[in-house]
């Protein structure tokens, strides 16, 4: 009894609300704004496509089982080659692999991130050879602190496009990459470079 009452009273009072009311106003105020939101979404979600075609940068936190760890900043002007910037610290002195592996995964550690990143195919190599994976990227070199602070410029390891490699993994490895000269069985696929001791997934940051 008490709903129909309310419900009649409600109908009555939209029938008495007929034109130059204030309930009249009120709708129309609400479908104005309904039709402006659509308009102030779209215009800006078209800028950022011509944005989108500057400098790219990403960064990479190198992390494992161990004591190093390490940051990566990419960065690549649009249609150049990407700088590395290196600086990883825990590692024994000397020369370890330094390499941009397939996947971004690490849900078993550096070991989920898969081989070195190979769009074309290739056999291992060094950064300078025609024949290399795309994610060679050689070596890196400690110094008596275990300190690696170096800029790589490479040209096979963009941040955008086909053979981008954001949201693939960097890996520093225990031993020295042979480049694929080595002899070892390992040298055309891994350049025998050892165990990975710290990873890191490359991301975009505005940074
Ligand atoms: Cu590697
Ligand atoms: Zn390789």
């Amino acid at each position: 009894m008490a709903a129909t009452a309310s419900v009649g009273v409600a109908m009555a009072s939209v029938r008495g609300l007929a034109l130059p009311s204030p309930g009249t106003l009120r709708s129309s105020f609400a479908g104005s704004s309904l039709r402006q939101s659509p308009l102030s979404f779209s215009t800006p979600s078209a800028r950022p496509l011509v944005v989108f075609a500057a400098t790219k940068k990403a960064v990479a936190v190198l992390k494992g089982n161990s004591k190093v760890e390490g940051v990566v900043h990419l960065t690549q002007e649009e249609g150049g080659p990407t700088t590395v910037k290196v600086l990883i610290s825990g590692l024994a002195p000397g020369k370890h692999g330094f390499h941009l592996h397939e996947f971004g995964d690490t849900t078993n550690g550096c070991l989920s991130t898969g081989a070195h990143f190979n769009p074309k195919g290739l056999t291992h190599g060094a950064p300078e050879d025609d024949v290399r994976h795309a994610g060679d990227l050689g070596n890196v070199v400690a110094d008596d602190k275990g300190v690696v602070e170096v800029t790589i410029v490479d040209s096979q390891i963009p941040l955008s496009g086909t053979n981008s490699v954001v949201g693939r993994a960097l890996v520093v490895h225990e031993l020295e990459d042979d480049l694929g000269k080595g002899g070892h069985e390992l040298s055309s696929t891994t350049g025998n470079a050892g165990g990975r001791l710290a990873c890191g997934v490359v991301g975009l940051t505005p940074n």
